[in-house]
Order: structure tokens, then C-alpha cells, then sequence
């Protein structure tokens, strides 16, 4: 079999990323990992060692060190026995992408790195609705959004320019409607 078919999907905290992905596996049948949600899944596995720690990071918006993270990746791409994957919410550090690339990198193709642009503000309004429809989500209030914020900002927003300088990076104003946020999202998967 070809090596799987990868694309990341990077961008705010509430940027909508999970959104897009569910309308991309809906049209063209790529599989959604998310690495956020396989890190919630995993700390609440009974008996995981590392629930404590993943929620700690959770909280404090900080980044769980990518031996856990690549890890869960890696056993849900060999789970679903198919080819193409949306990566989504990684890497988002130097760290994650290092890691990714020492254990990864030769066994994937990555295609492209997928951008949702959106102010602070947009995505903590998002967020913050979201926590107060009952999301369940640790982090979805004021303090750890602020927090999120700062690790998107000096962490992975450096991993978002690595990848655009090698000519990776589609671009996507994630501001505006759900669906016209995805007919952009088509036009850049149908150019694959
Ligand atoms: N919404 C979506 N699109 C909208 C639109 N166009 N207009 C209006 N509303 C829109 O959307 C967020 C909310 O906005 C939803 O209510 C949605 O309906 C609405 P969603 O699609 O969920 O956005 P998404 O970008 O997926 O937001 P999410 O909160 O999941 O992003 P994060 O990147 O913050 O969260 P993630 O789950 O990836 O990571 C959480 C934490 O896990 C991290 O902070 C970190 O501590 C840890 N983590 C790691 O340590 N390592 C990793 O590799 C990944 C995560
Ligand atoms: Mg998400």
C-alpha cells in the first residue's frame, strides 16, 4: 500500500477546524483525527498514566509532550486502515514537529497544511458560547482561552510559518460562515 495521504489542519483555538474537517470527511472521505479529542480520550481511559498530565496541559492550554501525542496518532491511523488523513490540532510546537518528523516523517506523504485564519476575539466568542451550551470542555472559559492564546501565538504559529515557507500552507479566512468558509476548503481540496 502508498504511503498514507496526510493533510494538517491548523488554526485558533474555536477556529473551526473540527467543523471543516466533519464537512471534508463528509465529501471526500478522508478520516478525522483529532489530536485534541484522542488526548481527551485518552485521559479518560481507565488506568491511562497519562490522564493526569493531559489535563493539566488541557487546562493551562499548554502542550502535552508529542511521545503521548504521536503515539494515539499513529495507533488511530493503523486502526482505520485507510489512507488519507486530516490531522487535526497538530503539530503545534517545535517539539510536536520534531517529534512527528523523527518517527513519522518518512512514512506519511503530507500534502498540504490546512490554515484557518481568526481573530482572538471571533474564536473566544466561539469558545466561550460553546462552554456555556455545554461543551464540557475544561478549557472553554476566560482564563484558559487566554492561556490557549498565548501557546497558539509563540508556539505554534512558528510551526504554521516552517510549513508556509516550504510552500505548504493553504490559507483560509475561517471568519465567516460555516459554509462559506467551506466552499474555500473545497477549492483547495479539489486542487490536490
Ligand atoms: N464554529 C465553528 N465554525 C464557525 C463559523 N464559521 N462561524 C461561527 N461559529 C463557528 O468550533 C468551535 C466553536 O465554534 C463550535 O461551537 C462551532 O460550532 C463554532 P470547532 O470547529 O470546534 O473549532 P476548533 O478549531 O476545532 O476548536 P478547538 O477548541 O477544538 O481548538 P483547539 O485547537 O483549541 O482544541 P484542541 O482540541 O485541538 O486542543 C485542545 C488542547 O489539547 C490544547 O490546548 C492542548 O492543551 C492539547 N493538545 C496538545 O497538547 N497537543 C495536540 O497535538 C493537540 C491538542
Ligand atoms: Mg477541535
Amino acid at each position: 500500500m502508498s504511503k498514507p495521504n496526510i493533510l494538517f489542519v491548523l488554526g485558533g483555538p474555536g477556529a473551526g477546524k473540527g467543523t471543516q474537517c466533519a464537512k471534508i470527511v463528509e465529501n471526500f472521505g478522508y478520516v478525522h483525527l483529532s489530536a485534541g479529542d484522542l488526548l481527551r480520550e485518552e485521559r479518560k481511559a481507565p488506568g491511562s498514566q497519562f490522564g493526569e498530565l493531559i489535563e493539566h496541559h488541557i487546562t493551562n492550554g499548554t502542550i502535552v509532550p508529542v511521545e503521548i501525542t504521536c503515539s494515539l496518532l499513529e495507533r488511530a491511523m493503523n486502526k482505520s486502515e485507510k489512507n488519507d488523513f486530516l490531522i487535526d490540532g497538530f503539530p503545534r510546537n517545535e517539539d510536536n514537529l520534531s517529534g512527528w518528523n523523527r518517527v513519522m516523517g518518512e512514512k506519511v506523504n503530507l500534502k498540504k497544511v490546512l490554515f484557518f485564519h481568526c481573530s482572538q476575539e471571533v474564536c473566544t466568542e466561539r469558545c466561550l458560547a460553546r462552554g456555556a451550551a455545554g461543551s464540557g470542555r475544561t478549557d472553554d472559559n476566560e482564563e484558559s482561552l487566554r492561556k490557549r492564546f498565548v501557546t497558539y501565538e509563540n508556539a505554534t504559529m512558528p510551526i504554521i510559518k516552517y510549513y508556509e515557507e516550504k510552500g505548504f500552507v493553504a490559507q483560509i479566512d475561517a471568519t465567516k460562515t460555516p459554509e462559506e468558509v467551506y466552499s474555500d476548503v473545497e477549492a483547495v481540496l479539489k486542487s490536490l
